[in-house]
């Protein structure tokens, strides 16, 4: 009986806690057909930092939120995020198979059903890793009706839910985007599209997707260019396509302006996937092209680690290519198999790569508004519901680790200062006067001319990465 009292009382705190707002039939129906809270994850407790010793899957081993490093908790420092669409919406399904993961939350027949127990999952979940932000597009929220009208009230039913879930939890919202690319709709892509039509539905939705990330309290917004691209120059008006993406994403600008989102717009880069050429190729396409359109103020970049070696760069590369041009936005933190051509979207558990990247991070100044959000996914045959956790507890862990790493190397400037001395000619002599401006070729000539001979210094590779593993296997 006692049992049940309790049971009983918590239900009406958390009905009272969840459904506020509603109007009454709402409530009723919602409470009704779908109500689940605080069960989806229930034998999974609630993950605390326990740390390198522990044996625990269900315990952080380096990631201790409240830590302190340099005046900031690490939690602050890191500012994780969960992907909705791969935590929640995820079956495990690819091109040769069926979904084979079954989620509690997807056990209703009506799409929106299942879409309410989903943001009960997903606060439930972000609740047990104590989380700080999570991010989503659009239709991951909330499915698809018949037309934009009904599509769009689905959205606002399932946002009013959220903002209901906001008011308490200690989660909030990194960045909202539109998907522009699973409706057959965007077949040929959304803004680069060669169909008129499908542009302007394009702009409806991400007119409405920015209202809602609004709302929400998002901290960014995010454009990843979906179908922005082409297959065969044979069908294709590059020129077209380009100047209609700038004027896109101008329309956005200006409309974030007139309904005041003060969020960062970003853009992610990927070269491939779906098309076979994206327009976003890697942050350096990226940067011409918004400076060639007057957009490089407005935006920043968010690398994804996956979409960097597809396009055949390190990580590392694309977050220093960024970090020079103080376009570093935020980061989409995976991982991808080396071996493998397309967007694994692995959870990231490579120290080396984690650390590396966390040293850009920290010589940019740490995260404005940006955050490390987990663009990843368990594997198809990791398909229990614990997998799920597990795969965040080593991705924040192997961030964590990799940020402590990174503040020693960057404190005690081991790189800096060897580069410092293997760029000392451009101090003195011929070498400032080409820094300053004053050599040309003339007077370039003419002093080489009068050199007897050039002399090199060993760029000392092996010595640094024996160095950087000292770091890693000492921190
Ligand atoms: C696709 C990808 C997307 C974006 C958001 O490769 O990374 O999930 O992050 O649309
Ligand atoms: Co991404």
């Amino acid at each position: 009986i006692i049992m049940m009292l309790v049971c009983l009382i918590n239900k009406l705190i958390v009905y009272k806690n969840s459904v506020k707002n509603l109007d009454v039939l709402k409530i009723f129906h919602y409470r009704r057909r779908v109500s689940y809270k605080m069960k989806y994850f229930k034998d999974i407790p609630e993950v605390k930092y326990e740390g390198p010793h522990s044996d625990n899957p269900f315990a952080f081993k380096y990631y201790n939120p409240d830590e302190v490093i340099d005046g900031k908790p690490l939690k602050d420092h890191l500012r994780f995020a969960i992907a909705y669409w791969h935590t929640f919406c995820a079956t495990g399904s690819d091109p040769f198979g069926q979904p084979a993961i079954n989620r509690p939350w997807d056990r209703f027949s009506s799409p929106m059903d299942n879409a309410k127990a989903r943001v009960e999952a997903a606060f439930e979940f972000f609740e047990k890793l104590n989380v700080p932000f999570f991010c989503f597009h659009d239709r991951d929220i909330a499915p698809e009706g018949e037309n934009l009208r009904e599509t769009n009230k689905n959205l606002d039913e399932i946002v009013s839910m959220i903002k209901e879930y906001l008011k308490t939890s200690k989660t909030k919202v990194l960045w909202g985007t539109a998907n522009l690319f699973s409706h057959p709709r965007y077949v040929h892509g959304a803004a680069t599209s060669c169909n008129a039509d499908v542009f302007a539905y394009a702009a409806a939705q991400v007119k409405k997707a920015l209202e809602v990330t609004k709302e929400l309290g998002g901290e960014n917004y995010v454009f990843w260019g979906g179908r922005e691209g082409y297959e065969t120059l044979l069908n294709t008006d590059m020129e077209l396509e380009l100047d209609n993406l700038a004027r896109f994403l101008h329309m956005a600008v200006d409309y974030a302006k007139e309904i005041g989102f003060d969020g960062q717009f970003l853009i992610e880069p990927k070269p491939k996937e779906p098309t076979k050429h994206q327009y976003d190729f890697d942050a350096a396409h990226v940067y011409g092209f918004l400076k060639k359109y007057d957009l490089d103020k407005y935006f920043k970049l968010n690398i994804e680690v996956n979409h960097a070696t597809l396009a055949g760069h390190d990580f590392h590369h694309e977050l220093r290519f960024a970090r020079i041009n103080n376009m570093l936005g935020s980061i989409d933190a995976n991982m991808g198999d080396l071996l493998l051509g397309w967007d694994t979207d692995q959870f990231p558990t490579d120290v080396r790569l984690t650390t590396l990247a966390m040293y850009e991070v920290i010589k940019a100044g740490g995260f404005d508004k940006g955050g490390l959000n987990f663009d990843a996914k368990v594997r198809r045959g990791s398909f229990e519901l614990e997998d799920l956790v597990i795969g965040h507890i080593a991705g924040m862990d192997a961030f964590a680790k990799g940020f402590k790493i990174a503040y020693k190397l960057v404190k005690d400037g081991v790189f800096d200062k060897f580069i410092e001395e293997r760029y000392r000619s451009y101090k003195e002599g011929i070498g400032a006067k080409i820094v300053s401006g004053q050599a040309d070729f003339k007077t370039l000539e003419e002093y080489a001319l009068n050199l007897s001979k050039i002399e090199n210094k060993s760029g000392k590779q092996e010595l640094l990465e024996m160095i950087l593993n000292k770091y890693m296997f000492s921190e």
